[in-house]
């Protein structure tokens, strides 16, 4: 494989099949980076720029930046963190949230397990696939707790006996309620996260870095702006606009045959939710559109 892949080209570790494999590859498309997959499946290397592509496990991403054989790699923060510390950071650093893969990793006890704080878990034995993160929180929170490190099906160890809480991902909830477990406590909140040496190669890999970055940040700000198009009367605008989330400065037109009417339309860069809605149209407005948006050029 290294006879194929030359250092003047920047090399991207994604995880190859798991909950980020799909979103990180889309992410990357839409980019407008292009792939060529080997054979064995564990490399593409990229058409259309110097970028390729290393398909490897979610846990090997922090070591290969570390490492130095890939200059940037897609995670969940979870993995980072658990990883790469703070005082670490030169290895490695969080350089954009992208929005997908959003989970927490959280504390859960058995539901008829008395908690009221941190304290209450004081010589606990909690069972996680995350210790260092684990233990950094404990010992914020001045709490001396029996971490038992295991790789898998964390949520059983309490019914099996060999701990009595939890530490673990959570995104719907819905395999903590099967397993008779209640959410007590977040210790992090996370996300796919692009990671990178906190400073840029000196070659021309450290363009392409920041070329790169660049259309990221296009691509994530597109995903999440929404076109609000409306029409209101015109002593209506400034209260309509402080309504909406942040986002452009919404363009004003006037509406033919109508004096006091006026339409609307504003780029925002968060959701538009229906309470946003419900208080515009008590504002005056009407005619309400919400609209996704798929390219956006300054
Ligand atoms: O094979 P490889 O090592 O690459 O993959 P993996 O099995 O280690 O990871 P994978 O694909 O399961 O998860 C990759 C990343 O997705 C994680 O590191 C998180 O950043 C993110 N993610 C988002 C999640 C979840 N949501 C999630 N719900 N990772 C795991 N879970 C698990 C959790 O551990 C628990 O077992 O799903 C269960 C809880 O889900 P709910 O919906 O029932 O709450
Ligand atoms: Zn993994």
């Amino acid at each position: 494989m290294s006879a194929v892949i030359q250092r003047d080209r920047l090399r991207i570790a994604v995880q190859k099949s798991g909950r980020l494999s799909e979103s990180s590859q889309d992410l990357l498309a839409r980019c407008g980076l292009k792939f060529r997959q080997s054979r064995d499946k564990l490399f593409c290397f990229g058409e259309s720029m110097a970028i390729d592509l290393l398909l490897v496990r979610d846990d090997d991403i922090p070591g290969l930046i570390a490492q130095g054989v890939c200059d940037l790699g897609i995670v969940g923060r979870n993995v980072l963190s658990e990883q790469i510390g703070a005082d670490q950071s030169s290895i490695a650093v969080e350089l954009r949230a992208l929005g997908f893969g959003r989970c927490r990793l959280s504390i859960a006890l058995p539901q008829d397990v008395f908690y009221e704080g941190a304290q209450d878990l004081d010589r606990l034995r909690i069972a996680t696939t995350y210790p260092a993160l684990l233990n950094r929180w404990l010992k914020s929170q001045n709490v001396v707790a029996d971490v038992v490190v295991l790789s898998g099906s964390v949520e059983i160890a309490p019914r099996l006996g060999t701990a009595d809480a939890i530490c673990d991902l959570v995104s719907s909830g819905a395999t903590l309620a099967a397993n008779q477990l209640r959410e007590v406590a977040t210790i992090l909140e996370s996300e796919a996260v692009l990671i990178g040496p906190s400073s840029a190669p000196v070659d021309e890999r450290g363009e392409l870095r920041e070329l790169l970055l660049r259309r990221v940040d296009g691509v994530v700000q597109v995903r999440e702006s929404k076109l609000v198009m409306l029409q209101a009367p015109r002593n209506a605008v400034s209260t309509i606009t402080r309504l909406l989330p942040e986002g452009q400065e919404p363009t004003v037109m006037s509406v033919e045959g109508s004096v006091d009417d006026v339409a609307m339309q504003a780029v925002c860069y968060g959701a538009i939710t229906w309470q946003h809605l419900e208080a515009m149209k008590q504002a005056g407005a009407c005619r309400m559109l919400v609209l996704p948006v798929e390219k956006m050029l300054a």
